[in-house]
C-alpha cells in the first residue's frame, strides 16, 4: 500500500479558522467598478462571506456564491447565450471559471488566459455561449498560495447543468451532490485515497527516487456533501421503485475521493458531463478533484443507507449523507466494499472509432520535495510553470498528450476549454470516453487526444489548488 497515512496536524501550522467574517462588506465605496450595465443579467453571482452550518453547531465561515456555499445550481441551455453578472463584494480580486465549457479564454476565468478579474468591490459582465450539454460546474480560479481563506479552498464552487435538446431520460429524482472538505490545514503528511488510482504496473516510477524529506501538503478534517456533514440536516428521501439521476462532482480543492452509496450499485451514464460509449453497474465511483460523475440509482432496496466516503474515518469526519427509504426507521447503515482499483477504461468503448491523431506531446510531471515546513514544487516537463512556447497547437490538429506521472500522488489534470477522449490508463486501451479532467494514478501513464479546435491560450494543470499553485500548471498557445 503506498499512502495510508494517519492524520497529523502539524502544531503551529493548523489554519482551520476561516478569514470570511474579518471581510469588510459591501457597503464600501465601489472604486475601480464597471459601470453597471442596464438590461437585467440572465444570472448574477455575488461573491461574498458566508456561514455554512456543516452540523449542529459547527458552522464554517468562508466566501460563497449568492450567499450559500456551495452556489445555486444554474441551469443553461446548450448554445443560447447568457450574460452573468459578477459581483465581487471582497476586497480580493476574483476570476470565476466554467468548468468543462467550451468558451473563449476572455470569458473562461483565468488569470493565465488573459480573463479579465472581477475587482475587488467592483462587478463584471460576462457573456458566453454554454456548451456542450451536461454537467459543468463553477469554482474560483484564484491563486491560493499559501493563504487557505482563498481560491478553491473557500466555498466558491456550484454545479451550472446545461441542457441539450436530447431526452433527459424519465427520473423520479434529480440530485446535485458535490463533496466538500472545510476548515484546510497544513500538514506533513496525508490520508488520501490514492491508492484507489490503480493496481500497477508503475510504468512511471523511477529507479531512483529523491528521497528528500516532503514538504507540507493541505489536509482537511471536516467534510460535507453539499453543505451539510454526514447524518445533518434533512435526509435524501426516497420511495421503493423510484429512479434517481444524481450528478456527483469533488468539488474538494486537495483530494481525489471514492464514493458509494450502501445497499445500492451506481450505473455511471456520464463522465464529467459527456455522455460515456458503455454505461456500468458499479459498486462504488473514483472522483478526482474537479471531476464530475453522473449516476443513475435504482431505488430497490428498502431501508436507511448511507451515501458516503469508502473510508471510515471520512464518513465519521462528515463526508455522507443519509438515503432514507419512506416508511424505515432503523439507523442508517454502511456496508464495507472491496477495495477493487477505478478503471476508466470499462467505461469506454476500445472499438469505437477514434481520428487519427497528427501530433505526440509528451507531458512528464515531478515533485521536488521542499523538506519539512515548506511547499513541494511541481515540474511540467522540468520546469514550474510559466512555460514559454514550447506547447504551441495548430488550429485543426489531432494531438495526442502522454501524461507520465513520475510522482507518488495521483493527479487530476485538467484542460480549459477543450475536451479530452481518454485512450489509455497505464497502457490499457479505451476509446471514446470524453473528459476535461483525467486522474493520472501515482507513478502512472495516462493517453488521450484532442482536435485543437478553441484558438487561444489554453490552460493544463492539476486540479490539486496546492500543486497547480506551486508550479503544475501548463499553457497551451494556439501558433
Ligand atoms: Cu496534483
Amino acid at each position: 500500500m503506498l499512502k495510508r497515512r494517519s492524520f497529523l496536524k502539524l502544531g503551529g501550522m493548523a489554519l482551520g479558522q476561516a478569514a470570511g467574517g474579518s471581510l469588510p462588506l459591501l457597503s464600501q465605496a465601489m472604486a475601480g467598478a464597471t459601470a453597471v450595465p442596464e438590461a437585467p443579467a440572465d444570472f448574477t453571482l455575488r461573491i461574498a462571506p458566508v456561514t455554512v452550518e456543516l452540523d449542529r453547531g459547527h458552522i464554517v465561515s468562508t466566501v460563497g456564491y449568492n450567499g450559500s456555499a456551495p452556489g445555486p445550481v444554474l441551469r443553461m441551455k446548450e448554445g443560447k447565450p447568457v450574460t452573468v453578472d459578477v459581483v465581487n463584494a471582497t476586497d480580493t480580486p476574483e476570476f470565476v471559471h466554467w468548468h468543462g465549457m467550451l468558451i473563449p479564454p476572455e470569458v473562461d476565468g483565468t488569470e493565465e488566459e488573459g480573463s479579465p478579474f472581477v475587482p475587488a468591490r467592483g462587478r463584471r459582465r460576462f457573456q458566453l455561449t454554454p456548451g456542450p450539454a451536461g454537467s459543468r460546474w463553477y469554482h474560483s480560479h484564484a491563486m491560493a498560495m499559501d493563504d487557505l481563506h482563498r481560491g478553491a479552498y473557500t466555498g466558491q464552487f456550484g454545479f451550472v447543468y446545461v441542457d441539450g435538446i436530447g431526452d433527459p431520460g424519465h427520473y423520479d429524482q434529480e440530485l446535485f451532490l458535490a463533496v466538500r472538505d472545510w476548515e484546510p490545514f497544513f500538514t506533513g503528511t496525508m490520508d488520501d485515497d490514492d491508492d484507489y488510482s490503480h493496481d500497477g504496473p508503475l510504468l512511471e516510477k523511477p529507479e531512483t527516487l529523491n528521497t528528500a524529506p516532503n514538504g507540507l501538503e493541505v489536509g482537511s478534517m471536516t467534510y460535507s456533501i453539499n453543505d451539510k456533514a454526514l447524518g445533518s440536516g434533512d435526509p435524501i428521501r426516497v420511495r421503493a421503485g423510484q429512479r434517481l439521476l444524481v450528478h456527483f462532482l469533488n468539488a474538494s480543492a486537495i483530494e481525489n475521493r471514492r464514493i458509494a452509496l450502501a445497499g445500492h450499485k451506481l450505473k455511471v451514464i456520464a463522465m464529467d458531463g459527456n455522455p460515456v460509449p458503455n454505461p456500468q453497474l458499479v459498486d462504488s465511483i473514483f472522483l478526482g478533484a474537479g471531476e464530475r460523475i453522473d449516476a443513475e440509482i435504482e431505488m430497490n432496496n428498502p431501508g436507511i443507507w448511507i451515501l458516503g466516503s469508502t473510508e471510515k474515518t471520512l464518513r465519521d469526519a462528515g463526508l455522507g449523507a443519509v438515503v432514507e427509504y419512506a416508511g424505515q426507521h432503523q439507523q442508517p447503515k454502511w456496508v464495507d466494499l472491496p477495495h477493487l482499483p477505478w478503471d476508466y477504461t470499462i467505461f469506454g468503448n476500445p472499438s469505437a472509432k477514434s481520428l487519427e491523431p497528427q501530433q505526440t506531446i509528451e507531458l512528464v510531471f515531478e515533485k521536488v520535495p521542499s523538506g519539512a515546513g515548506k511547499f513541494n514544487m511541481w515540474l511540467v516537463n522540468g520546469k514550474p510553470y510559466p512555460h514559454q512556447n514550447e506547447l504551441t497547437l495548430q488550429k485543426g490538429v489531432r494531438y495526442r498528450l502522454v501524461m507520465r506521472n513520475r510522482t507518488d500522488d495521483a493527479h487530476p489534470m485538467h484542460m480549459h476549454r477543450h475536451l479530452w477522449e481518454v485512450k489509455s490508463v497505464n497502457d490499457k486501451p479505451t476509446a471514446g470516453l470524453i473528459k476535461d479532467t483525467v486522474v493520472v494514478p501515482y507513478f502512472g501513464r495516462a493517453v488521450v487526444e484532442f482536435t485543437a479546435d478553441q484558438p487561444g491560450l489554453t490552460l493544463f494543470h492539476c486540479h490539486i489548488q496546492q500543486h497547480m499553485d506551486y508550479g503544475f500548471k501548463a499553457l497551451f498557445r494556439y501558433a
